[in-house]
């Protein structure tokens, strides 16, 4: 039998390489789209030794024509589109480049598919970044209403929307996988779990000896990455497209990780070492996310794997790792 071909957006990020081991893991040929670089950064694949197994092709999700022409010369069976401006921060002040990439990129990848793949499934990465303010008791799951709180969670919304819309409209298997915070080693170093973990890092070693932070009392529900990326699979395994809410149902403040983060190396007096600095606030906050995710383990048989505390554990010693080896 012919092997299934995955075409992944976002192949250099966090989810892109976890998202392709477990499909090469499953004998998919994997086509990564990397946009044009004088140096790409290949770390995070290597990080998970698959660099050489990933076939590259060139193309931006800013341009139309490039996602047209390797969809239909790839014909993909399925379509992984986690390409995303997708630190929330930058948003504020990158709001128009947010909303290009992360809303209009998703509509040229459904119109390729629409007009030269219609069998190709279509995952779109959408985020408990859509939710923003809203709760229905204290969670959110596949009901809740939307109220983002920031560009990039509006752009989501835009391409949560168009996925639902291309496929009553077309007919097309597109599913939404509404994901709650995931992390891991490999994680951007400007988001905050990866930033608390390099930093107690390099305090513990002595390279440093402060954190610089924004808001402590934020809740997010965080979960694994690599969890997670088996969601997005199951999703286009279905017999029927839908949408998901992927999270753990478990929901702990920034505060809560700092304190774990440092316990972990041995460092009991946190309040020591961080510094409050108003400029990593933002001009409004998501205060308290908390998933729900019961139609994913009910319909797809999901569940996270990994627990807070490991997750926590798992990513500050692979910091200290990287800094030992340096
Ligand atoms: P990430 O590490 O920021 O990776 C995003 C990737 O998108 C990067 O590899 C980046 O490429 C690529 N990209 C950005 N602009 C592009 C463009 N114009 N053309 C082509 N590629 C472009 O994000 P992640 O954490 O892996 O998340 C994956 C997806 O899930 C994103 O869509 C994110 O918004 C969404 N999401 C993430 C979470 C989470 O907690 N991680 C939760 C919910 C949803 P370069 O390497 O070239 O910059
Ligand atoms: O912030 C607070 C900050 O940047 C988490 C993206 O993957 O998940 C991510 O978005 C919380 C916020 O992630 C600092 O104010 C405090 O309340 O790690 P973050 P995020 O904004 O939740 C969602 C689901 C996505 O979809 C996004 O793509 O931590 N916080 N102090 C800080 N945040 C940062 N970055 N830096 C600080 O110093």
């Amino acid at each position: 039998m012919a092997k299934k071909t995955a075409f992944i957006t976002g192949i250099l990020g966090q989810d892109g390489p976890y998202l392709a081991k477990f499909l090469l893991e499953k004998e998919y040929k994997v086509y990564g789209l990397i946009r044009r670089y004088s140096n790409p950064n290949f770390s995070n694949l290597d990080y998970l030794e698959i660099t050489h197994n990933v076939d590259y092709v060139e193309g931006d999700m800013n341009d139309e024509a490039s996602l047209l022409n390797l969809i239909r010369t790839i014909r993909p069976d399925e379509v992984y589109n986690l390409a995303a401006q997708s630190f929330v921060g930058s948003s504020f002040d990158q709001a128009k480049l947010t909303t290009e990439i992360n809303a209009l990129g998703p509509l040229y990848l459904l119109n390729a598919i629409k007009y030269f793949s219609p069998t190709t499934r279509f995952y779109q990465a959408s985020t408990s970044e859509m939710f923003g303010l809203q709760h229905t008791n204290g969670y959110q799951d596949e009901n809740t209403p939307f109220h983002p709180r920031s560009p990039y969670g509006v752009s989501k919304v835009y391409a949560y929307w168009i996925t639902v819309n291309y496929r009553e409209s077309y007919g097309l298997f597109t599913a939404n996988g509404i994901l709650f915070n995931h992390e891991s080693p490999i994680r951007g170093i400007q988001f905050v779990t990866r930033k608390i973990t390099d930093g107690v890092a390099k305090i513990k070693l002595g390279l440093s000896k402060e954190l610089r932070l924004g808001n402590l009392e934020a809740k997010r529900d965080w979960g694994f990455a690599g969890d997670y990326v088996e969601a997005m699979y199951l999703m286009l395994q279905q017999k029927n497209p839908d949408d998901y809410v992927i999270g753990t149902g478990e929901s702990h403040s920034v505060k809560e990780f700092v304190k774990l983060a440092f316990k972990s190396v041995g460092i009991f007096d946190w309040e020591k070492y961080v510094v409050i600095d108003p400029q990593f606030k933002r001009p409004a906050e998501v205060p308290n996310l908390k998933a729900k995710p019961d139609k994913a383990k009910k319909i797809l048989g999901w569940s996270p794997k990994v627990s807070f505390e490991e997750l926590v554990e798992m990513m500050v010693r692979a910091d200290l790792k990287r800094y030992q080896n340096k």
